[in-house]
């Protein structure tokens, strides 16, 4: 089938063409915050810039970073790049850690986020024949609110069923006929194991496509899903801070999420010197928006590591490919001096046959810390025989410990023990933090 685009003439642009928007809008944007955000500003100041010094995308690197903290310190409006008459909206993030982010659009600031949205939607394959069932939470969060706005766009049918209820959410795909399934991996699985446990079959599960995001996650939970609901899925990224979901999307040669560069600038620094690298080069992704309005972020660290790929893409967009975050930084475990990524457990477990329900707990003992694993088993492999038991976590601690490089306690629970999850599933808990 010939690969359809929402705005061909932008995502298959020449990459002459998109340095060429990307130069002309960094130059109007590093302006439009100069002149409305007094607090980046000052850091322009405080760095001995002006607007000026910004002629093109080879200036960036000049620019301060923003973070976080930024973000916390300038809340709930230091970082508006428009008067409050001109914004029609707020999105936020869940506050888990520390202050929320309040991000503000104006109408225009939305109508480009929700065409990114749409991007990502006609590059999984829909169209205004299709019915879009948007499993993601409605509200606060922009996972609901995107993807929502993606699918008018595409002028799918859509049913905004939000998050939760997953019995009604099976009545609607099945009597509706959802070809689209849009919410977060983990859920995407519980959909999953719930239609498998009512002996649904993937070839009576009426979808055909799955747009998963917001969370991590691996390749093998991919197959997994896959196979468990007859479905081709595809991953999508993106931030609150940033507009939300559909920063960036991927095709169907499901190697990397293509960034919408005529909206975004992708670079990868060091997370530690916060130097520029390469592409092909891993690191933490930084962006700088430069087409919204209401919330223009310069440089904006997003503690996600990954690396850009500028290889030519066989679905025929042009725009650069970020990989899988491997997670964030700040969710990567030092334990016993070893870095570890909850998505490389996650490798291990399903490599060996395991479903993605696991926890991972992170104590300190006597000054050491410790980590352990607590995985579910499937219904087929629950036994009471201690033998076998034994032997699979065994099994288990040698795989993790090849993959670490660290020994972690394993211990297999009952199917369904653990708690699923119907948006971002919660994996790690570091007692040492609480
Ligand atoms: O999670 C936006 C979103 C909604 C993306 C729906 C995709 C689908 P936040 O709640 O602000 O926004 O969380 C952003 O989630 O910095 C990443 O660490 C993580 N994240 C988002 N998408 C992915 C993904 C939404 N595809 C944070 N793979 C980001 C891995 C992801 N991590």
């Amino acid at each position: 089938m010939a690969e359809r685009y929402y705005q061909p003439e932008i995502e298959t642009a020449s990459p002459e063409q998109i340095r060429q928007w990307q130069n002309e809008r960094l130059v109007k944007q590093v302006h439009h915050v100069w002149d409305n955000v007094p607090y980046y500003r000052k850091k322009m100041e405080e760095k001995g810039l002006t607007p000026d010094d910004i002629q093109s995308v080879d200036d960036l690197h000049k620019l301060p970073f923003l973070s976080k903290a930024d973000l916390r310190e300038a809340y709930p409006y230091g970082l508006m790049g428009a008067p409050l008459k001109d914004c029609v909206r707020i999105q936020s993030t869940s506050g888990t850690t520390g202050k929320r982010v309040v991000a503000f659009y104006t109408q225009a600031d939305i109508d480009l986020w929700e065409d990114c949205c749409a991007r990502a939607i006609v590059a999984a394959g829909g169209t205004n024949e299709d019915v879009c069932q948007v499993s993601y939470g409605y509200g606060l969060f922009t996972g609901g609110p995107g993807l929502n706005g993606g699918s008018h766009k595409v002028g799918c049918l859509t049913i905004p069923t939000s998050s939760g209820n997953t019995e009604r959410q099976i009545m609607f795909i099945r009597d509706l006929s959802a070809t689209i399934l849009c919410c977060t991996p983990s859920y995407a699985a519980y959909i999953g194991e719930t239609m498998k446990e009512m002996g649904l079959t993937p070839d009576e599960i009426p979808l055909k496509a799955g747009i998963f995001g917001a969370e991590a996650w691996s390749e093998e939970m991919r197959r997994d899903i896959e196979k468990t609901l007859g479905i081709k899925a595809y991953d999508i990224y993106g931030l609150t801070e940033l507009s939300g979901p559909g920063v960036s999307f991927e095709c169907s040669a499901q190697t990397g999420m293509h960034i919408n560069e005529d909206h975004f600038i992708a670079e990868i620094i060091d997370p530690d010197t916060g130097e520029v690298l390469p592409d092909g080069t891993e690191g933490e992704l930084v962006f700088t928006a430069i087409t919204k309005k209401a919330f223009p972020l310069l440089r904006y660290r997003t503690r996600d590591i990954c690396v850009l790929n500028r290889e030519k893409c066989p679905c025929g967009r042009t725009h650069v490919k970020m990989s899988k975050p491997r997670g964030r930084s700040d969710d990567m475990l030092i334990i016993r001096g070893v870095n570890v990524f909850p998505s490389q457990i996650e490798t291990v477990l399903l490599n060996q046959g395991y479903p993605a329900n696991y926890q991972i707990v992170v104590d300190r003992v006597n000054h050491s810390d410790t980590l352990d694993v607590q995985v579910e088993m499937t219904p087929e492999m629950f036994t009471d025989n201690l033998g076998e038991i034994t032997r699979r976590q065994k099994e288990l601690t040698d795989g993790l410990r090849s993959m670490l490089g660290i020994g972690a306690k394993v211990t297999l629970v009952a199917p369904k023990s653990i708690v699923r999850s119907e948006g971002k599933a919660v994996r790690v808990i570091d007692k040492r933090k609480i």
